[in-house]
């Protein structure tokens, strides 16, 4: 029997993918929440589900290791990979990529500086621009560099907006509107296409509910 792999990201696209899966009749033989386990059989036999690190998610599609992943759009964007393809938006985990400063300032006159862990889409984003700028790789807390002087500028997440707010920082420039998309092993949507187009069908009839 055609086993499938489906990679989710843990967190709180983890938190709302289950109810997709669950409305499209998948459910993990397992609560996930309360296991230590990485890899959880669901109640079809042919198909498991592995938690990832977001950032993981796309690595593991790309190379076939799982058939099917689900993954933030600002995760896969600055994945730049390819080997997969992303046929559906499940509309969960919104928000937005945005740059942001502190409240009231403008940018510097000279070369900007940026702290970020979304280095490639950073890169890309001031280069469209035509702006100058050197990035920073941070790891999390982007709010923080801007406070002590490590960079002018972030480029991070925003939901609420809370967050910026309450160190000081305003949103400035949207680069891209993110939710969690489903990605799709190129070769194994060949080797496996009843499977997967099944999987990708009874998703997309719940997301366009
Ligand atoms: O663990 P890891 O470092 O990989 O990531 P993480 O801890 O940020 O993971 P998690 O569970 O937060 O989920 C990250 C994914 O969820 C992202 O890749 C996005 O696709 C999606 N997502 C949706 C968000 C948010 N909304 C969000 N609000 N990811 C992060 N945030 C954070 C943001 O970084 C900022 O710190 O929430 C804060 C902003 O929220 P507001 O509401 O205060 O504006
Ligand atoms: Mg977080």
């Amino acid at each position: 029997m055609t086993q499938i792999t489906l990679a989710l990201t843990k967190g709180r696209i983890l938190k709302e993918t289950l109810p997709l899966l669950k409305e499209a009749g998948i459910v993990p033989m397992e609560d996930i929440f309360s296991s230590r386990k990485l890899v959880f059989p669901t109640n079809h036999s042919g198909l498991r589900l592995i938690i990832l690190r977001g950032s993981d998610v796309p690595t593991y599609v790309q190379f076939g290791a799982a058939d099917i992943g689900v993954a933030g759009k600002d995760v896969l964007l600055e994945h730049q990979g390819d080997g997969y393809y992303e046929p559906l938006d499940l509309g969960i985990a919104r928000c937005k990529l945005m740059t942001a400063g502190p409240v009231g300032t403008s940018v510097p006159q000279g070369r900007l500086r940026v702290a970020t862990k979304y280095i490639n889409i950073a890169r890309q984003f001031y280069a469209e621009q035509g702006r100058q700028a050197d990035l920073i790789k941070l790891f999390g807390a982007m709010e923080l560099a801007p406070i002590l002087d490590l960079a002018h500028e972030i480029v991070d997440i925003v939901d609420t907006g809370n967050t910026l707010k309450a160190n000081g920082l305003e949103a400035r420039d949207e680069i891209a509107d993110i939710s969690a998309r489903l990605i799709v092993n190129k070769a194994a949507m060949k080797t496996k296409f009843n499977e997967l187009q099944s999987t990708v069908d009874a998703l997309s009839s719940v997301v366009s509910k």
